[in-house]
């Protein structure tokens, strides 16, 4: 049994040390809303909504997943009577339109809370097996292509063992031989599009065929699937979803029409757990490998991330920087670390994410805070 008995919602703030640009914006701050579920026992379990400030990755944004989670989801989650986190997710998909990102952060919450108590890893409890994950990592557009490869070169220097560069109209075949050529043509190195592009650029992509990618993520817009498929036959490089997959059936859909041959999960991007699990089996079986993106998040999604990514079929690196990568302090200890060899460890001796919340940093970040009760909702 799943007896929550509050939501604690905060939104925080963290200056990331610098700013990030994707083809349709630039972050220089995070504005991160926490959730904190809090059980008849008091057990308590942490959750992180990746959604950003403006909907320019997908139609959430941080003001409306506050707004659906106040109005929507929390009620729901303090009013059912649930068997466990698993169920969360067929309880709100019926009755909420997305909202995802909302539904992601509690849902992600209640597993977090379900592991600590019965005093098991989160990744265990999900059903990982790994206790070391390989990291990527996703470098923003840059000014020029000399820029972008020297930073490119430093990162793969650093153990990085997969490096993924942000790629828009202009930015991209220049940026992409440059970068090739600083790292080799045995380097793992894949682009990112985030939706910049039309079929009306096909040209672009059986050009970068030339440069080996491991994979070209999201090259057209956020919600297609069928002109992916026809781009797809196009090109010899892999293409991997990343927006365009929110549910398990769009993976389904992706699978059948060839839209793509690996996908991008973020547990945040479809509403939790529950669905990133449906979606990882779905692609196992059907022999589609995956990889866990990120969305710059606090140490609390990235543990969310991590555990996630120790199942099995998460067979490329996964967008799991360091915290000293974004920010200069996190809000968890012990912070997120690297090795040499680019891997990340899996916590799985210990209880939950594995990682402890910093609460007066966290309570001194604050800017805004509600907590939702089974008599406030
Ligand atoms: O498309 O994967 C993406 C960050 C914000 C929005 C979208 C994306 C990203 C990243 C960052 O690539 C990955 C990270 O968290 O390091
Ligand atoms: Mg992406």
């Amino acid at each position: 049994m799943l007896e929550i008995k509050e939501i604690e919602l905060r939104e925080i703030r963290l200056r990331l040390k610098e700013p990030f640009a994707i083809s349709s914006g630039v972050v220089n701050e995070r504005r991160i809303l926490l959730v904190e579920v809090r059980d008849e026992d008091g057990n308590v379990g942490w959750g992180e909504c990746p959604a950003g400030e403006a909907p320019n990755y997908s139609p959430e944004t941080i003001d409306t997943a506050w707004h659906a989670i106040e109005n929507w989801v929390a009620p729901r989650v303090l009013e059912t009577e649930l068997t466990g986190p698993e169920a969360i997710h067929s309880i709100l998909e019926p009755e909420i339109r997305g909202h995802f990102m909302a539904k992601a952060a509690v849902e992600m919450a209640c597993w977090e809370l379900k592991a600590r108590k019965q005093e098991i890893s989160l990744s265990r409890l999900l059903g990982g097996t790994r206790d070391k994950i390989a990291t990527g990592i996703s470098i923003g557009i840059q000014s020029d292509p000399e820029v972008l490869a020297k930073k490119a070169k430093g990162y793969l220097a650093q153990g990085y063992r997969k490096i993924k560069i942000k790629i828009m109209p202009g930015k991209d075949l220049e940026f992409v031989r440059a970068t090739r050529e600083a790292l080799g043509e045995d380097a793992p190195l894949m682009v990112d599009a985030n939706n910049a592009y039309s079929l009306a650029d096909a040209a672009l992509f059986t050009a970068l065929d030339e440069f080996d990618l491991l994979m070209i993520e999201q090259p057209l817009a956020w919600d297609d699937i069928i002109r992916h498929a026809t781009l797809q036959k196009r090109i010899r490089t892999p293409i991997c979803l990343d927006e365009s997959i929110t549910h398990v059936d769009k993976a389904g859909d992706m699978i059948a029409l060839g839209s793509g041959k690996i996908v991008n999960i973020k547990p945040g991007r479809v509403a939790g757990f529950t669905a990133s699990i449906q979606i990882h089996d779905l692609c196992a079986r059907n022999k589609v490998p995956v990889w866990c993106g990120g969305m710059l998040e606090s140490g609390i999604g990235r543990s969310h991330n991590v555990a996630l990514a120790s199942l099995p079929n998460f067979l490329f690196p996964g967008d799991l920087s360091p915290s000293s990568r974004y920010w200069e302090q996190d809000i968890v200890t012990p912070e997120w670390t690297m090795d040499e060899n680019g891997f990340v460890t899996v916590p799985v001796n210990k209880p939950g994410m594995g990682v402890e919340v910093d609460r007066d940093r966290v309570e001194n970040l604050t800017e805004k805070q509600s907590i939702l009760g089974k008599e406030t909702v």
